[in-house]
């Protein structure tokens, strides 16, 4: 029998087997939004939620952005795809060239992916590739950290630390290792930015390139700022260790600023902000506002320059996707950093971040509050977990949020926040007021 493309079967939630979503528990009680526009969503029954989350940390600018929203149609009208390998179009290397512009000096290059999760494998092959191109091929070990998340590809759950995201899928990659995490709250809880102790958890590397020899390890990854294992800031003076130790031992430093990337610190990357400058910069997310995918690799001219040898009619790095730079989603990155500019989104989240960690910082004392962090336009709230049912506590503050009209998100029981940089003094009351009621009144 052919069945017709054109026979919808309405209310049918059973398709669609959601990602990292309880899909059982969803689909007794959908949480469905039909619009957005600026700071909020339209949900199937007609009411506004305040998006706290900027979605997944991706619509900086905000829902709907008129001019991101124009180009793409624009665009569409004029070039709807145009082969990646071997042939190009003017707005993919428009867009690399201001993306150079907009990162550490040094950062020469671009790599277009769709995504976080592929930027993360394009670093990783990259960095292995590197060292085998100049004549050091025995450096393949990657490193990588507990309670770091760099997507859910192979590559990056086998450097990634988040138990739940590996322990599933067997061997994962080999040669991989991970320095500790720097959560220390016996001594760092309710800091207001960058912890004061911990600078020594990047020795933890020295340790591992003595177990390993220097010259077995290619790279180390990490998140200047690790977001999804629930927002832990660096100690101070923690990157500018890493980078030390690995630059002393001829090691790459990938810093993966899918999240810290594009103002949410309060600058153009995490880099930026912290003052460490590393040899690759993974992103996406807020590189398109998150409204069509895409992801980005920048890499230092001396990675660049490695593979630039041999006959030029031959593929110098045998790498690449279908979709690496596609115009669509080329117009929408530039019509984001042209966004991002003229509204001075990165200025402004810089701005507001006092004002964001002192309304933050006002929910100290709730009960179950066990600690509260925070960094530009980033906050969390970690909450202790109910004995034997880690994560129900916070799930529970995530759909009291919802229904009260604010968008949250939780990981494990802490509370992540993370609202578009286009967010009002206004609404951040709403949020936190919001938040006062939800966490008085939790089990
Ligand atoms: N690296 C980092 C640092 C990320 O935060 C990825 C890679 C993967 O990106 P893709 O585009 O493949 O999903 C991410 C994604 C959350 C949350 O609420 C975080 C992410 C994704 C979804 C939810 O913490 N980070």
């Amino acid at each position: 029998m052919v069945r017709s493309a054109a026979a919808s079967v309405p209310n049918n939630l059973e398709s669609f087997w959601m990602p990292f979503t309880a899909n059982r528990q969803f689909k007794k009680n959908p949480r469905m939004f039909v619009g957005a526009e600026g700071m909020y969503y339209t949900t199937a029954d007609g009411r506004k939620v305040l998006d706290g989350t900027a979605g997944l940390w991706c619509v900086n600018a905000g829902h709907k952005s008129p001019r991101i929203v124009e180009a793409i149609q624009r665009q569409v009208e004029e070039l709807d795809y145009a082969p990646a390998f071997q042939m190009g179009h003017p707005k993919a290397f428009e867009l690399a060239a201001r993306l150079v512009n907009l990162a550490p000096e040094g950062l020469n290059h671009v790599m277009f992916t769709n995504s976080g999760s592929e930027s993360v494998e394009t670093a990783l092959k990259v960095a292995i590739a590197y060292h085998r191109a100049r004549g050091e091929g025995s450096r393949f070990r990657l490193i990588g950290r507990e309670r770091g998340y760099h997507g859910v590809n192979f590559g990056g759950i086998s450097v990634g630390g988040i138990v739940p995201n590996r322990k599933m899928f067997g061997t994962l990659l080999t040669g991989v290792d991970h320095i500790r995490h720097t959560h220390d709250p016996a001594r760092n809880a309710f800091t207001r930015g960058q912890p004061e102790h911990g600078v020594e958890f990047a020795d933890d590397l020295e340790r591992l390139v003595q177990l390993h020899d220097a010259s077995t390890i290619a790279a180390v990854i990490v998140e200047p700022m690790a977001g999804s294992t629930g927002v832990l800031m660096p100690p101070k003076g923690y990157l500018e260790r890493l980078r030390q130790i690995t630059e002393k031992h001829g090691i790459l430093l990938i810093f993966d600023e899918v999240i810290t990337g594009f103002g949410r610190l309060g600058a153009s990357f995490g880099a930026e902000y912290y003052g460490v400058t590393p040899d690759i910069i993974n992103t996406a997310k807020g590189l398109t506002n998150g409204i069509i995918p895409m992801g980005a690799v920048l890499v230092k001219s001396e990675i660049h320059d490695a593979f630039m040898t041999g006959p030029e009619h031959l593929i110098e790095f045998f790498h690449g996707y279908t979709y690496s730079g596609n115009p669509i989603a080329c117009a929408a990155g530039l019509a984001t950093f042209d966004t991002y500019r003229d509204e001075g989104l990165f200025e402004r989240a810089a701005e507001l971040s006092s004002y964001w960690e002192d309304a933050l910082h006002s929910l100290k004392g709730l009960p179950h509050v066990i600690d509260i962090r925070n960094t530009g336009l980033v906050g969390a709230i970690e909450l202790e977990s109910i004995p034997g049912e880690p994560t129900k506590r916070a799930f529970a503050a995530f759909i009291d949020a919802y229904e009260k009209g604010c968008l949250i998100r939780t990981t494990g029981d802490i509370i992540a926040l993370s609202p578009p940089l286009i967010i009002k003094k206004s609404e951040i009351d709403q949020l936190f007021e919001t938040l006062r009621t939800v966490l008085k009144n939790l089990n």
